[in-house]
Formats: C-alpha cells, structure tokens, sequence
C-alpha cells in the first residue's frame, strides 16, 4: 500500500493526539505502541472490508480452520511488513525520534496456544491470506493464555498471563454477530405441524458468544481474512437473573484460562464446556455466513470447508447435524451427506493420553442433544459397518466404547479428510494409531507435512540473513519459495560463506547480549550455540541432551585440557503444570547450569541457559543465532516437529533422529549435511513388540553412561531435592520407557561430530548454507496449497501476478 513517510508522521501524531489528549513526545512505550497499532489497523482496515465484498459477492467458498488455540505472536511487525509498509513506518519514527524496535517490544505476545498445534495454526493463516485464499480462523478469546513461566530456585513457578492488560488493538469487538450457545437441562423432541421432531429444551445454561475478530494481513496482495475468537459473556436479556458475581462464574470461567497441556486432558468438564462453545459459536455463525450466498444448502460443502484441528473441535460433525437438522429441518440422510463433505481432520499426536475421550455421562449432562446426535451416529456407523467387517473392527472403532465418546472417532468417521503432519506420522496413523479405520476408509487418508511461514521466521527474525540472500539471488523467493534453491549455487562462493558467517557472528553477538540481559549470564558469541526449544515433554527428550551435557561436563573435569568446542547450551521450554516428571527435568538442567556455569575448570567450554517463558518471541530471539538445531525425539513420536523446519531455514545444522518431519528434512538437504543419531522408528517398535529391552543392562555394561546416571544422584548437581532420584529411577529402575539410555552412545558420537566439523568454520558454513537453500519445501504456502488442492478445493482470489505464487516446490 502506498504511504509517504511524511503522511505517516502527520498521521501518527494525530493518532496519538486523539487517543492520548496530549502529545506523543509524552508517551509511555506503550500508549506509543497502542497508537502505531491503531494505525497500522487503519490502513488495514479498507482491504479486511474489501476482502470480504469480494468474497461474497463472488460467492467465494470458504475455509473455516477450527482451532482451540493460536499462537499468532506478535502482529504489529508482520503487519506492517505484510502490508509493504514497514519502511515507511521505521522511517517516520525515527524522524520522530522513536525507535520501531523498542515501540513493538510493547506489544502484549499473545499465548493462546501451548505449542506446535497453535503455532502452525497461526502460520496456515498468514500462508492463507498470503495465497489470497478465504482462510477464516475460528478460536477463542481466551483471556488469560499460557501460563507466564518463572524460575524461582530452578523450579518452574507458573503464574498467570494477562496478555489483554493494556488493550488489543487488532481486535474488532463484533456486536453485531453474536451467538446464543446452550448448555446442560432437559431436552426433548416432539413433532410439529408439519411433521418435523423438533427438539425442546428447558433449564438450559443459555451463554452468549460475543466475537471479536482479528485481521489477518496477507503479503503484498492486499488481502485480510479474519481470526475470530470467541468470549463468553452473560445475555443481556438475562442479566436480571443473576444476582451474585459467583453467579455468574459458570460463564465467565468458559473463555477465561487455556486449557494449559498439549497432552494430556484430565478432570475436565470446563474444558468439554469451551471446546463446545467455540465450535457451536463457530458453525451457528457459518450458516448464518452461507446464507448471504443464496445457494440451496446442499451446495454447503461447495462453499464451506471446516477444518477441525486436532481432535478438540471434534464437536464440530454433531453441532453441524443440530443445526442442519432441528434448525434447517434437513432430513437426517441431508444432513450427513453435507456434514461428510464440510468437515475434515487433521491429527497432532500419537501420545495415546492426548487421544480425547469424554465420559458418556459428562457428555450427555452437559450436551444433552448433541449427546442424542452422537449416539445416532453412533448407531448408524455400527448397523452399516457390522455387516461389512466384522465384530472387532467394528468395536474398535465405534465412538461409544466403554462409558466414553472417543473424540477421535467422531472426527475420522464424520469428515472426508484425515491427515497426519508429516509422512512418517501419516504412515504411523494408518498402519498403527488409526489402523483399522484405514481398512474401511483407506481413500480419506492422506498426509500433509508441515510448514512455516519464512516471512515472519526468516524475513523479519533474520533480516540480515534475508538481505544477504537479497543480495545474491534476487528477491523472488519472497513470493516464490521455492526459487530459493538457487541460494545452492553459492555453497562454494568464498564470499557468501564469509558473509553468512558474519551473519550469524552477529545474531549470536545480539542473543549473548540478552543472555546476559536477561539472565546475567556471560557467553561467548564465537561459541556452537546448541539450541532446543519446545515443549517439555519425555518424549522430546530433553533429558537425553541433560545427559550429554553432564557427560561434557564430567569429562572436561577429568581432563580439563580436553578438547571441546566452546558450546552455549540453550534451552526454551514450559512444562504442563500438572506434568510433575517434566518440571524435575528442568529442575535438574538448571540446577547443572548453576553448577557448570560457575565452575571455572569449564570457563567458556559450556554454559547452560535456559530461558524463562518461552514463546514465539523469544523464538525470534533464539532461532537467528542457533548453530545447531536438537531434534532428539524418540523415532515415532513427534508427528513432525515445526521448530525443526524454522531452525533449518536460519542455517542451523540439524541433530536429530529419524523423526517426525526429520526425515523430510533429511531427503532435502542430504544426509551428510545434517547429524542423524539413534534408533529408527522401525527399531522402536521392535523393541516395543519383542519386550526385549533391559536399561538396566546398559547402566551396568556402559561405564561412561553409568558415570552419567551415578552423578544425577551422588550429589555432584548442587541444590537438588529428589529430582536427581527420580531421573535416575525412571530411566533405570523404570526401563526408560522413551529409550534415552538406548540412544545415549550414539547421540554422544554424533555430538562429537558436530564439534569437529565446527572447527572446519568454512564447511560449516557451506552447509549452513545448503540448509538454507532446502528449506522452501517447508514454506507453510506449500502446505495450504496442498490442504487447498486436495482437502478443502479452493484458489486463490488473487490475480496470478499480486502476492505469493508457487509456481513449483
Ligand atoms: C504438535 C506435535 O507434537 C508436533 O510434532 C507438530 O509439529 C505440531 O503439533 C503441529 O502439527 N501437537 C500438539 O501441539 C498437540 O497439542 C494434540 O497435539
């Protein structure tokens, strides 16, 4: 869009004029940001208009992803940049004096996630609208997200994060398109005059759904979607009846915390209460959408595409039922056919504890009529399955089994799509996870890898890196990914590999300087920074690199000549506050940090530093200056990973095992441009099957690995309770049930590699660079691209010669 940096400055002052009565030169960081934003929203806002005419007036079909979380990070930057007015913006502050940087550090990171689910849901909208594809976001307002992480004496403390303190101003409060979601009561059905059973509630919870909707920009093509997030609020009309503030806690409480876990769902009802709220707010609004298109309603599935993202908004298939059926007097057969094709699903996780199941009971108090829909669904699915295959497959895949509704169930049998995020997890559901559903469906399975957006994890985290990139192949890849493979011919030009050091020479140098901000500690930016960032989990195994470093650690002390590569071991991660094993893992990593930090035998040879509260901002921070990249899962189980895909695209080396979308990542660049280590997932589940394997064995037959274990309990890590006991037990008087003894030998090999091919800087670089140039595959445009032409079958509402264009992978 076209703005003069003089029209910006007059602008900026009035905005903030008008907002503050006085003048910005008085302004708080973040009054000064709230009016930049309010800007910035401005010029949005005739194209999130526009965009929406033309979508309705061409009766454009519509994709709604359905999400219980988003991560969208900061907006003001990527708006801005989006939006092609970044320059201009930067440029009229620092007329004004003001710096961009320090006004966008104001802006509240909203977490509205726990991890990868949220984040990629949050990339597939911004790929979305940069592909000019209708991508609606349908979510809720949670108003307290994520949980603020602190250490407090190593320990994770968990306190609450009151993102919308200061306003949001990319929000737009949509009074107008209320919805009224029912909860609990008695329901009924009873034939009416035409002979339709119609369904009659009384003692209904009645909570209305209040939407507030987010632009979501797209890249120089001037087209905005929309994020709608849900709030529960009390109805006006009803106010009356309450008459306490407890009271009204039943409905406030609905949008106020996230669920905090990716993996596990327990104790739970509140829970069922939001993911039922946000998908009938959803999909009552959808319909309500679809009719301004005046088509009959069997051409639904032509116009609207839900996508139910994990199985938390699985509620989706029986509330699109309700509604077609008791509100649009569809005939049940109607109302399958068109549900069928709307919906389709993708799964996350193979963690059998992230499965949902709801007990029957909750389900039918709390849903009493979505409960009857699922029960026919139910029923059906079983008359018409029996027959074909059988008792057992028919069990075992039935949604009723055993007291609960199995969520995973529901959504496999009520949409037409089922993928998993990368191939191996696809592989895995269809051969293990989801085996017997392959056999009566085999055609709705399909795999669909992840991605990421490289605008915000490469054009704006690392602009130095996109400017050296500039400045060799031209600025094509920005709209076309993939023509960053050029960037490959350079892997021998001296110049380029000398640049690209000096690049991450400098992202390092910024990162140490916040290290030492932050966390007081000294690092030296001429050191391998080894990073890890994620989730906490066992499964990740976070441990594995704990013990490496520990083994680091005792050898540097045996021999403190021994010759190690400086290393700054990063970590990032927040553990599900319930997740008890999780939070003594990041104990122990901070307690050895306190000990490797301070004793002066190691020096610079290894810090440890673990960040406090980690999330898409302190991504941005970390991922520009990461040498190497962990990717150290148990094979099979990370469905695919995303940090792995943003820290490749930076030019960090990959450690990993034959994981998730490593593999992916492997094909591309080569195997010899990256450092694969451990079991295969083949070799996992042969261990699993024959029952073979004995940690025991390995602590007692491996003496460098025994002298790793014996250190967490001898008292060698300073400051620790019992935390120590309990690694030690789980790993070798608990059989180590993520296999971290089994693949310690060969991740310590590989880690020595990494050290001697960084004393080679210029081979280092070179492929660093080779990472970089095989990256485009992992775009998240190529993801929607293929969500768009295989799932949902809708384009682009751009000409071919405006925004992103992906002319080839
Ligand atoms: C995560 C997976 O663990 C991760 O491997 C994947 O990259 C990401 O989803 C995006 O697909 N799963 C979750 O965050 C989750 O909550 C229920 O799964």
């Amino acid at each position: 869009m076209e703005v003069t940096v003089k029209q910006f400055v007059k602008e900026f002052k009035q905005q903030f004029q008008s907002m503050y009565a006085y003048s910005y030169e008085e302004g708080s960081n973040e009054q000064l940001y709230n009016a930049l934003g309010l800007l910035v929203k401005n010029y949005i806002s005739s194209y999130w208009k526009e965009t929406r005419e033309k979508y309705i007036k061409n009766s454009v079909k519509q994709v709604y992803y359905f999400s219980m979380e988003f991560l969208p990070g900061r907006q003001l930057r990527s708006n801005a940049y989006n939006l092609g007015l970044l320059d201009v913006v930067k440029e009229g502050l620092s007329e004004l004096e003001l710096s961009f940087d320090q006004l966008a550090e104001a802006e509240a990171d909203p977490a509205l996630g726990n991890g990868g689910l949220g984040r990629l849901a949050s990339c597939f909208m911004d790929s979305l609208a940069s592909l000019g594809m209708a991508g609606n976001g349908n979510g809720i307002r949670y108003q307290y997200g994520l949980f603020r992480q602190k250490f407090v004496d190593g320990y994770q403390v968990e306190l609450p994060e009151n993102w919308l303190r200061y306003r949001n101003v990319w929000e737009t409060r949509n009074d107008k398109s209320t919805c009224m979601v029912r909860f609990g009561g008695n329901v009924w059905l009873e034939e009416n005059h035409q002979g339709h059973l119609v369904p009659h509630y009384e003692n209904t919870l009645n909570v209305l759904a209040v939407p507030y909707d987010t632009p979501m920009v797209g890249y120089r093509n001037d087209t905005v979607n929309n994020l709608r997030l849900w709030s529960a609020e009390i109805p006006v009309e009803e106010e009356a009846n309450y008459h306490t503030i407890e009271e009204t806690e039943p409905i406030k409480e609905i949008t106020q915390v996230l669920y905090p876990d990716d993996s596990n769902y327990e104790g739970r009802l509140l829970r069922l209460k939001q993911e039922y709220f946000m998908v009938s707010a959803g999909v009552q609004s959808i319909i309500r959408h679809f009719r301004k298109y005046n088509v009959p309603r069997k051409n639904i599935p032509d116009k609207v595409a839900i996508h139910i993202n994990d199985t938390h908004p699985a509620l989706v298939v029986p509330e699109l039922m309700r509604i077609l059926i008791d509100e649009e007097h569809l005939s049940w057969e109607q109302a399958w056919e068109i549900t069928f094709k709307t919906c389709s699903y993708t799964n996350h996780t193979i963690l059998r504890e992230a499965l949902e199941k709801w007990p029957i009971d909750m389900m039918k108090e709390l849903l009493p009529r979505i409960y009857m829909i699922i029960e026919e669904i139910n029923n059906r699915f079983v008359e018409n399955t029996l027959p074909l295959y059988g008792e057992r497959i028919t069990w075992q895949t039935a949604i009723l089994q055993n007291g609960v509704v199995n969520m995973a169930h529901l959504a496999v049998i009520g949409s037409h799509s089922v993928n998993g995020v990368a191939k191996l997890h696809t592989d895995i559901l269809m051969n293990d996870v989801l085996k017997d559903f392959f056999e009566l469906y085999p055609e709705r399975f399909n795999n669909k890898t992840n991605g990421i957006t490289q605008r915000r994890w490469v054009h704006l985290a690392n602009p130095e890196l996109t400017k050296l990139i500039d400045e060799k192949i031209g600025e094509n890849w920005k709209l076309t990914p993939s023509e960053l493979k050029v960037f490959k011919g350079f892997e021998k030009d001296k110049d380029t590999l000398n640049k690209l050091t000096d690049v991450k020479l400098k992202n390092k140098k910024r990162l140490a300087d916040y290290i030492k901000e932050v966390k007081g500690i000294t690092v030296d930016p001429n050191a391998l920074f080894d990073v890890q960032i994620k989730r906490l989990h066992a499964y990740k195994r976070q441990h594995l690199n704990l013990l490496h470093i520990l083994h680091r650690y005792l050898e540097i002390k045996a021999d403190p000549s021994a010759d190690y590569v400086p290393r700054v071991f990063i970590f990032g991660a927040k553990a599900a506050p319930s997740y008890h094993y999780a939070k003594q893992i990041i104990k122990v990593i901070n307690s050895l940090a306190d000990l490797v930090n301070n004793d002066p035998d190691v020096g610079d040879k290894l810090k440890i530093v673990f960040f406090e509260n980690y999330g898409v901002s302190l991504a941005e921070k970390i991922i520009p200056a990461a040498d190497i990249s962990e990717q150290i899962s148990l094979a099979s189980m990370e469905a695919s990973g995303t940090s792995n895909m943003k820290l490749m695209a930076n030019g960090a080396l990959t450690l990993a095992t034959l994981d998730g979308a490593n593999i992916e990542i492997k094909d591309f660049v080569g195997e010899e441009n990256l450092f694969v280590f451990g079991l295969s997932s083949k070799e996992v589940y042969e261990l699993k099957a024959n029952q073979s394997y004995q940690a025991r064995e390995l602590y007692e037959s491996n003496p460098k690995l025994k002298n790793v274990l014996d250190a967490l309990t001898s008292g060698t890590i300073p400051n620790l309770q019992d935390e120590g006991y309990a690694l030690f037990d789980s790993l070798v008087n608990f059989n180590d049930e993520y296999f971290v003894l089994k693949d310690f030998a060969s991740y310590v090999e590989a880690q020595n590699k990494v050290d001697d091919l960084y004393k080679d800087q210029n081979e280092w670089a070179r492929k660093s660079l080779l990472n970089i140039a095989s990256s485009a595959p992992f775009s998240a445009d190529y993801t929607i691209q293929r969500y768009a032409d295989d799932i949902w079958k809708v384009r682009s509402c751009v000409e071919e010669d405006e925004g992103v264009h992906l002319v080839d992978e």
